[in-house]
């Protein structure tokens, strides 16, 4: 059975996702996020060293795997549960294998990074400090974000956009687990206001993802999930 160590409002809502497209039983164990720190709770760190989610086991094949990491996580699943489901798996060097698998790496390697450096700088400019230091840390995060954070993620974004005119997946026609890395990234950049009228393509591919009726049973097992 495979479990999935799944954390509320995260990136491992995608994980439970990709096992209702790949139409698995699966067990979840549930983690909440401490409300003012929102981080997960250490108990993660019986599981693994590092205490990330999402983290899934399967003993599937007898002794018990542990998987960490979303991309690996992905590539794993699709490798074992991938057969004779809806998920497309490109032919191995082809061109869209290598679509395939900058998209996989893109969404932790290039979109995740600047976005979390802007929910940190945003957190710095609200942060709980004395009033005469207040005017300095805002001034700096005002700084980063409008000098580096900001012009990158609009870059990004810019590029996702028009890499996703005409097409209904990053692929082409059918879902794959690119669509399934890069579904959180975007979730979060709508949250966050960061998609605007400009950014047709990001909306109407992320709301053709909240449609899947997998998606929505995922939500349903998954519980609160504040990006959907
Ligand atoms: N690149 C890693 C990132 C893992 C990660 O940072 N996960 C967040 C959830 S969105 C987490 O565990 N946050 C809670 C914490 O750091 O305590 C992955 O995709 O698996």
């Amino acid at each position: 059975m495979i479990k999935v160590h799944h954390l509320n409002n995260s990136r491992s809502q995608r994980i439970l996702w990709m096992l209702e497209e790949l139409n698995q039983e699966y067990e979840i164990i549930f983690y909440e996020r401490d409300v003012r720190t929102m981080l997960g709770p250490e108990t993660i760190r019986n599981v693994h060293t590092l205490g990330k989610f999402p983290i899934i086991s399967d003993d599937c094949s007898g002794d018990e795997i542990i998987i960490c990491e979303s991309g690996a996580i992905v590539e794993y699943l699709l490798q074992n549960y991938g057969k004779n489901s809806s998920l497309f798996i490109p032919k191995n060097r082809t061109q869209l294998e290598r679509d395939y698998l900058y998209w996989l790496h893109f969404s932790e390697g290039s979109l995740m990074p600047p976005l979390l450096l802007r929910l940190v700088f945003d957190r710095i400019k609200k942060a709980n400090v004395p009033f005469f230091v207040k005017p300095i840390t805002k001034a700096i995060a005002n700084k980063v974000l409008s000098e580096f954070v900001n012009p990158n993620i609009k870059c990004l974004l810019d590029f996702i956009e028009s890499s996703l005119e005409g097409k209904k997946w990053l692929l082409g026609d059918k879902l794959s687990g690119a669509d399934i890395l890069m579904s959180f990234p975007l979730e979060t950049s709508i949250t966050r206001g960061l998609i605007d009228e400009h950014y047709t393509c990001i909306k109407s591919y992320v709301e053709r993802i909240h449609r899947r009726v997998a998606f929505q049973s995922a939500i349903m097992k998954g519980g609160r999930y504040e990006y959907a």
